[in-house]
């Protein structure tokens, strides 16, 4: 038996960790075995990864050094965590994973998307998402919510255009693959965010009779 495998995506201030609980505890409310994880992270090699990558020690971190780095962490996790529990039957639940790659360091940095699209596949082979829920924000509404948060990392204090370009790759990427990805509207208060979310969840657990 194989699990299913759901990621969390958002722009910056989109309410991503607020919502990763709503998702979770819906999921073991209607009777799945949830591994809730995260990316860059998810095993203590790649949670040391996401400290390197998040540190301004290294502002100014070449570009493709970011994508090797983000890589070398998901091999670690993929290999470690979460083809393991899916291979068990467990639904895994991961906040942000390679659609994140391909906003931040391709739409955001400029790398181009077949490099990325090689990594993907020598790191994951055929693995991919059942459902990849993307909370969308306007950058100017996703800022103002972001600077009530601690002090900003080496990604949060990057440009406003930096995050418009992050927005409009994501956006791009779910019309490519629009069967795999939810486009929720998180502009709107949390109750009406969460409301389109259990839709979704409503609809997943309807078909896969979990
Ligand atoms: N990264 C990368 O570059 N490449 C990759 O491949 C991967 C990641 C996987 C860390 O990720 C960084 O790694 C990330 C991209 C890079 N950099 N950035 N930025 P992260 O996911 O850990 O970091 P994050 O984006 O900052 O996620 P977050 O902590 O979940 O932030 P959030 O979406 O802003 O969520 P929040 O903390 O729940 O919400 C922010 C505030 O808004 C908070 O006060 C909430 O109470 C409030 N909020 C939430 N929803 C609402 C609504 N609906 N109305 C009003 N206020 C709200």
């Amino acid at each position: 038996m194989t699990g299913l495998f759901i990621t969390l995506e958002g722009s910056e201030g989109a309410g991503k960790s607020t919502n990763l609980k709503y998702i979770y505890d819906y999921l073991v409310r209607v009777g799945h075995q949830v591994l809730q994880t995260r990316e860059p992270g998810g095993t203590p090699l790649s949670e040391s990864i996401r400290e390197l990558l998040l540190s301004h020690d290294y502002d100014g971190m070449d570009s493709d050094t970011e994508l090797l780095l983000v890589f070398a962490a998901r091999a670690e996790h993929l290999k470690k965590v979460i083809i393991p529990a899916l291979k068990a039957g467990q639904t895994v639940l991961c906040d942000r994973f390679t659609d994140a790659t391909y906003a931040y360091q391709g739409a955001g940095r400029g790398i181009d998307e077949q490099r990325i699209a090689d990594l993907e596949t020598w790191v994951q082979g055929s693995l991919r998402p059942d459902l990849t829920v993307f909370l969308d924000v306007p950058v100017e509404i996703g800022m103002k919510r972001a600077t009530n948060r601690s002090a900003p990392d080496r990604f949060e204090k990057e440009q406003l255009s930096f995050f418009d370009r992050i927005r409009q790759g994501y956006l791009q990427q779910t019309l490519k693959e629009p069967d795999r990805y939810r486009v929720i509207d998180a502009s709107v208060d949390l109750a009406a965010v969460q409301v389109q979310i259990k839709s979704v969840l409503d609809q997943l657990t309807d078909n896969n009779q979990h």
